[in-house]
C-alpha cells in the first residue's frame, strides 16, 4: 500500500524542483540561527544554490559537531518550541541528544506511516512494537507512525520475551517491528516455549536500527512464516522512516522531500556516482528544531534512481552494509561484521547467533569466530571447517570458529553486539 501517492510516486522533476526550494529554506534558516553554521556557511549560501548539485560546496556536519554542542546547541528554532528530544545510541560517554518541534513530529509520523505502509501494514493492523521506547528513536517513532496510518498499536517495548509473545498471540498481531536480531531472539523463544512459530499470527516484520544481512532476511522469513523488511533512520536525522523498503525488497525507498541523500567517498568526501557504495550524508530539507546540513552518517550504502517495480518514484538505498567505524581491520584485512554473518548462514546447522572475537596473542591479531550450532546432534568440528572454509573465502582471511552451544552468545534485546576487540586491552 502507498501512503501518500503524491510525493511517493511523483514526477521526478517536480521532486528535485520542490527540494531545491527546501534545500534554499534550511539553509537560509542555518546560517539565520545556528551558531555553527553562521561561521561555516560562506555569505548568501542559500542565493548561491542554482542547482541540487550545488549541495557539494556547503560544509558537512558531523557527530561530533552535534556532541560539541551537547545538549541544544544545534537548534534553530526557541527552545520553548522543542516539544520532544531523543539521543541516539551506541555512543561513549554523552550521548547525542536531538530536538523535535510539533511539526517534527508530524513529519516524522508521516515518514513513519510511509513506511510502515510501504512494509505490509494496512489501516486497522494490528502492530506489535518491540523496538525500545524512550530515548532511542525506534519505540515512539514507529508508534506515531503506525497510529498515524490508522494501526493498533501494542507498545511492548523491548525485553520481557515471554510476554512479547503471550501479547503477540493475543492481539493476533500482523505486523512485528524490532531489531532483526532481536526478531531471531523472540523466534528461538517461541520454540524453547513449545510454540511452532510458523503458526503465529504475524504476516510482516519491519525490522532495522542494525545492519543485517540478505541471509539473515532468508533465515527470518523462513522461521517465522513472514515477509521480513528493512527500515533505515537515524537519531540525527529523525529517527526510523528516513528510508523504507517496500515489499519488492529491492532497497529501502527514500523520503527525499524531507532528507536529501548523497554517497561521498568516506576519505576525501567527494560525491560518487549511483550504483557505488560509499558512506551515506543526508541533509535535512523540512526539519525544523534541528536541521543538519551534509550530515556524515558513517553508513556505507549506495543510491540507485532507477524505477521501482512498486510505483514509487524516490531513490533507492542498497543495504547498509557497515560503517565506517565498525569495519574492524585483521591483519591489514578489512572485515565488515555483515560479511561474516553471510559466510556463516550458507553453512547448513549452524544458529545465526555470532560474536567476533579479537585478540593479538604473539603480536598477531586474531580473529575468533564463534557461533552457535542451530542443531542437536551435528558434528561441531566439521562445521567450524566448513564455516572457516567459507570465511576465508569470502574474506580473504583466515580465522578459528567455535561452534558453542545454544545461548553462548550474549542476547540482546535492542542492538547486537557483534564485535568483541580484545586487543585494545
Ligand atoms: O537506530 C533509528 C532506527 C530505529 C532505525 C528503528 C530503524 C528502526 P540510532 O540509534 O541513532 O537510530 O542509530 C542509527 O543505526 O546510523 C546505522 O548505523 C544503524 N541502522 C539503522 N537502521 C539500519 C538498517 C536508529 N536498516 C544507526 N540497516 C545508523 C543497517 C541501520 N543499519
Amino acid at each position: 500500500m502507498i501512503w501518500n501517492r503524491a510525493a511517493e510516486t511523483g514526477d521526478r522533476e517536480e521532486l528535485e524542483a520542490l527540494q531545491l526550494r527546501r534545500l534554499r529554506d534550511v539553509v537560509r534558516r542555518c546560517a539565520e540561527r545556528v551558531p555553527i553554521y553562521r561561521t561555516s556557511l560562506p555569505p548568501h549560501a542559500a542565493e548561491l544554490l542554482g542547482t541540487l548539485d550545488d549541495i557539494g560546496s556547503l560544509p558537512f556536519t558531523t557527530k561530533q559537531d552535534l556532541r560539541d554542542r551537547y545538549p541544544l546547541g544545534m537548534l534553530a528554532v526557541a527552545r520553548e518550541d522543542v516539544v520532544r528530544v531523543h539521543a541516539s545510541s551506541g555512543t561513549m560517554g554523552k550521548p547525542t541528544v536531538v530536538a523535535y518541534t510539533r511539526g517534527d513530529i508530524a513529519m516524522w509520523a508521516e515518514v513513519c506511516a510511509r513506511a510502515l505502509a510501504a512494509g505490509g501494514a494496512q489501516p486497522g493492523d494490528v502492530v506489535h512494537n518491540a523496538y525500545g521506547y524512550g530515548l532511542f528513536t525506534g519505540g515512539l517513532g514507529i508508534h506515531y507512525g503506525a497510529e498515524q496510518l490508522g494501526c493498533l498499536v501494542v507498545p511492548a517495548s523491548g525485553g520481557n520475551a515471554p510476554r512479547q509473545l503471550l501479547l503477540i498471540a493475543d492481539f493476533s498481531a500482523r505486523i512485528l517491528c524490532c531489531t532483526p536480531s532481536y526478531a531471531l531472539n523472540l523466534t528461538d523463544m517461541m520454540i524453547a516455549s513449545g510454540l511452532d512459530p510458523s503458526e503465529q499470527p504475524l504476516a510482516y516484520g519491519i525490522f532495522g536500527a542494525e545492519p543485517w544481512s540478505e541471509a539473515m532476511r532468508d533465515e527470518i522469513e523462513r522461521r517465522l512464516a513472514i515477509t521480513a523488511l528493512d527500515i533505515y533512520g537515524l537519531s540525527e536525522i529523525i529517527g526510523p522512516g528516513v528510508a523504507s523498503e517496500c515489499t519488492e525488497q529491492a532497497g529501502a525507498h527514500i523520503a527525499e522531500d524531507h532528507f536529501f541523500p548523497e554517497v561521498v567517498d568516506p576519505e576525501t568526501g567527494r560525491r560518487l556516482p549511483d550504483g557505488v557504495r560509499g558512506e551515506l550524508v543526508f541533509t535535512t530539507l523540512t526539519k525544523e528544531a534541528m536541521p543538519v546540513l551534509r550530515y556524515r552518517t558513517g553508513d556505507l550504502a549506495s543510491l540507485t534512481r532507477e524505477p521501482c517495480a512498486c510505483g514509487r518514484t524516490l531513490t533507492r538505498m542498497s543495504r547498509v552494509t557497515g560503517r565506517t567505524d565498525d569495519m574492524i581491520v585483521v591483519r591489514g584485512v578489512n572485515v565488515f561484521p555483515s560479511e561474516v554473518e553471510a559466510a556463516l548462514l550458507q553453512v547448513e546447522g549452524l544458529a545465526p547467533h555470532y560474536v567476533l572475537r579479537l585478540d593479538r596473542p604473539a603480536a598477531m591479531d586474531r580473529l575468533t569466530v564463534e557461533v552457535e550450532v542451530g542443531a542437536p546432534g551435528v558434528d561441531r568440528e566439521q562445521l567450524s571447517q566448513e564455516a572457516a572454509r567459507r570465511l576465508d573465502r569470502a574474506l580473504g582471511l583466515s580465522c578459528d570458529v567455535r561452534v558453542v552451544d545454544e545461548g553462548h552468545v550474549a542476547r540482546s534485546e535492542g542492538k547486537a553486539t557483534r564485535v568483541i576487540d580484545e586487543r585494545l586491552l
